[in-house]
């Protein structure tokens, strides 16, 4: 319970409206954990896995409609609509409320309220933000126990009035008297809402258990919301890893890093570089928030305190961070259980013959579909990763000396290249842009124009996160981090790799390191400063030269045809573009017409 007043009415009103069975206030204790997985699997909801191979582990199977976020169905309920801005769906907040109050009416009938207190941040951090989730499901609570820092101790700092952020969320799935419930009940996709009330840092979620639908903390909270806050605040909200790099010689340097999905940002969050004496710890794999410190330079947090992370792929090959990270206190959904109660997914180290899918079918690998959902996830705790960084949940940071960004894409875009001032590379964060195929040739690809990670979560107009981001710049001076851009997907055109990638990338990021340092040259193209011909350090690597200059080589003509669809895209900012951004685009113009 709180002796919050203003938390305690909240409730109360909830309750009024959702009508369930039972109230529960979380302590976030081991033991309010176990009870609930013991409910859950009682229920057949949650499967136990081999205690010796995953211990206190578990799988979940959602419901085939409910396996990733719901874009087309996420709101950004501002007053004006203007100020949601092209990249977001609106709905008048009053409109979407009394639709809402409607669904949410009755909805936790024969459930039990959770009431979860959660910190985004280390608890007590000047960066870090108090949320409390409602919710009536119990894979939620569990979820955000490993997310997110719940419980108690968060109450006590919030006290009788500190500020929190309300997070309503309900699966939508009522129970009447005797009705038999399902393994994961959940809400058509027509009634499912993901709303956001900037104006009033509210968030009302409907209809879906899964993913950043139901645990708020994470893309709601930690992006949508936050990013709004910090706009309004003058920090920053980003979608980022955030990874310290530290050089034979104890140098540190950390980076925070934003790609759209699927460019390997897990990975890259967990290196292992393959260059001697350099070690990279993690801070966090998804969100960075980051504001200015005493010293003037630019401080990041991660919010949060597991991995939500892509299981296929994952393997001791691509990943061994995230595989030790995962092999216990962790909770699995929508991936195969073998015959032996253990989970697989395609792409792990050892094939699978024989198992039930995330249908919870029986599955063969003939049987013609992955076992695994290909959005299939792990929720494992960050502090059991071996690669994070000692310093991962200091209240005060870390300083940001490198950002990077960066897509997937086959052809154009080299290895890397550093931005020519702040300007340009808030020009290179805006442009991002990866191919949504892995296809061979960028021709048969489709590309998605993906601005700085964030398109999907952004909390308001696009053109005004663009400004802002100037604006950061203006104020950090010659403090501001570093901007560099990547591309670790170059193919020939047979389609065969250039890059080896992986562990492989450290030797990017040293010479990024080394650029700060002032310790190597570089040569100024139309699109950047890019390493010269042995500004890279390659040693011990088997690559052909010829591919190494492919994967530098700047060509000017396939550049100058990208730029139209470019401008297109800025145009639909209209005059909420930032000047600055149309000069760029303009700067652009004019090189490759030179
Ligand atoms: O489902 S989440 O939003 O938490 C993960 C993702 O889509 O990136
Ligand atoms: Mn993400």
């Amino acid at each position: 319970m709180t002796e919050h007043a203003g938390l305690a009415a909240w409730v109360k009103e909830v309750e009024t409206l959702c009508t369930p069975d039972k109230v529960h206030w979380c302590d976030g204790s081991t033991k309010e954990y176990d009870e609930m997985m013991q409910l859950m699997v009682a229920s057949g909801m949650a499967t136990k896995l081999d205690e010796s191979s995953f211990p206190n582990c578990y799988l979940f199977r959602s419901d085939p409609s409910d396996v990733a976020r719901v874009e087309g169905r996420t709101y950004i309920a501002c007053r004006e609509e203007e100020n949601a801005g092209p990249t977001n769906n609106w709905i008048d907040p009053d409109q979407l409320k009394e639709t809402m109050r409607g669904l949410y009416q009755g909805c936790m009938k024969g459930r039990t309220l959770y009431v979860i207190p959660f910190s985004m941040g280390p608890i007590g951090s000047p960066i870090a933000k108090i949320g409390v989730q409602i919710s009536d499901s119990p894979y939620v609570v569990t979820n955000m126990h490993i997310m997110t820092r719940v419980g108690t101790r968060v109450l006590e700092v919030l006290g009788s009035a500190g500020e929190f952020i309300p997070c309503l969320h309900s699966i939508g799935a009522p129970l009447e008297p005797g009705q038999e419930d399902v393994p994961w009940p959940c809400a058509p996709v027509e009634k499912k809402y993901i709303s956001h009330f900037p104006d009033e840092n509210l968030i009302w979620s409907y209809g879906s258990g899964y993913g950043g639908n139901a645990l708020l903390g994470k893309k709601c909270l930690a992006l949508r919301i936050a990013s709004v806050m910090a706009r309004r605040e003058g920090w920053m909200a980003e979608h980022m890893l955030i990874l310290r790099l530290t050089n034979p010689e104890g140098r540190r340097y950390h980076i925070a890093a934003a790609f759209p999905s699927a460019c390997g940002k897990t990975n890259l969050a967990m290196l292992q570089p393959s260059i001697p004496g350099w070690k990279c710890e993690c801070v966090g794999d998804d969100i960075a928030w980051m504001k200015i410190g005493g010293d003037g330079r630019l401080h990041a947090i991660n919010p949060e305190a597991g991995f939500f992370g892509v299981a296929p792929g994952t393997s001791y090959d691509s990943n061994p961070m995230a595989m030790d990270t995962l092999k216990s206190n962790s909770i699995f959904t929508n991936c195969v259980l073998t015959d032996d109660n253990k989970v697989w997914w395609e792409g792990m180290d050892e094939p699978c013959e024989h198992g039930i899918d995330w249908k919870g079918r029986e599955w063969t690998p003939a049987s013609g579909e992955p076992g695994a959902h290909p959005n299939s996830r792990f929720t494992a705790p960050a502090k059991q990763c071996p690669a994070i960084c000692p310093d991962w949940e200091d209240p005060a940071g870390v300083p940001i000396d490198i950002f990077v960004f960066g897509g997937r894409r086959a052809s154009v875009v080299p290895l890397v290249r550093q931005a020519l001032d702040w300007d340009h590379g808030v020009y290179l964060g805006a442009s991002a842009t990866s191919e949504v195929t892995a296809a061979a040739l960028d021709i048969k690809a489709k590309l998605r124009r993906d601005p700085f990670a964030m398109l999907p979560f952004c909390g308001y107009h696009m053109g005004d996160y663009l400004q802002h981001w100037f604006e950061m710049g203006d104020k950090l001076g010659d403090k501001a981090p570093k901007v560099f851009y990547v591309n670790w997907f170059r193919k020939t055109e047979d389609g065969r790799w250039l890059w080896p990638g992986f562990g492989e990338n450290a030797r990017v990021l040293k010479w990024m390191c080394e650029r700060i340092d002032g310790k190597v040259d570089a040569v100024e193209t139309s699109i950047g400063l890019m390493p010269t011909a042995d500004g890279l350090d390659l040693e011990g690597l088997d690559i052909p030269a010829a591919d190494v200059e492919e994967l530098l080589r700047v060509d000017d003509n396939a550049w100058k045809a990208e730029l139209p669809d470019l401008r297109e895209f800025f145009a639909k900012f209209g005059d909420r573009l930032p000047p600055r951004m149309q000069a760029q685009i303009e700067r652009a113009e004019q090189f490759q017409r030179a």
